[in-house]
């Protein structure tokens, strides 16, 4: 996430877009399936958690408050990143990417899951690479890329966060609330 703050807060180019508000790094190998195969690296981010032993897992869908943007098709690379807390520089713990991802419907709901993860508040940001631009490792959303956001070009990471008691959490909801603009 290093990478990914400084995108988006540094050139003017790489601003469009870029200083909004969920950025996801991932791994390059990462894709699709269960993001588990990082549990067995010592990572210091997550050593004060205690065993990381719970996997959060359910759909993502596509808000009518999301279009699709002209010239695109709904149809993408998923990014979603797991953060001990949101916020733009901070290291994912967890992350899951899907090419092929279709959210060409609103009624299409779209399986994820990332294992790994430790009791407690879990926060998820995420976005859907629909013209295919994301440069990894700090996969950046830009103009056009469906997102969950509150505000694309305030330049704060937004997330969607869950509760992990001693369980794995089955039911959670992503949604994809927002479409990228260019940003003034
Ligand atoms: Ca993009
Ligand atoms: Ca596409």
């Amino acid at each position: 996430m290093d990478d990914d703050a400084a995108a988006g807060t540094t050139t003017a180019a790489e601003s469009i877009g870029s200083d909004s508000s969920d950025g996801v790094s991932t791994e390059p190998a990462s894709t699709g399936g269960s993001a588990s195969t990082s549990s067995s690296s010592d990572d210091a981010g997550s050593s004060s958690t205690g065993a990381a032993a719970y996997t959060v897992s359910g759909v993502v869908t596509r808000l009518a408050t999301a279009p699709i943007a002209e010239g695109n098709d709904g149809i993408g690379t998923l990014y979603i990143g797991a953060f001990l807390a949101c916020g733009h520089g901070e290291p994912p713990i967890g992350v899951f990417a899907l090419p092929g991802a279709d959210f060409s419907s609103e009624a299409n709901a779209v399986p994820w899951s990332i294992g790994g993860l430790p009791a407690g508040t879990v926060h998820f940001g995420l976005f859907l690479d629909d013209d295919g631009d994301a440069v990894l490792p700090a996969a950046e959303p830009d103009a056009g890329d469906p997102s969950y956001a509150d505000d694309v070009c305030d330049g704060v990471l937004s997330c969607m966060s869950f509760v992990i008691e001693d369980a794995d959490v089955l039911d959670a909801a992503l949604v994809l609330n927002t479409t990228h603009t260019e940003c003034p």
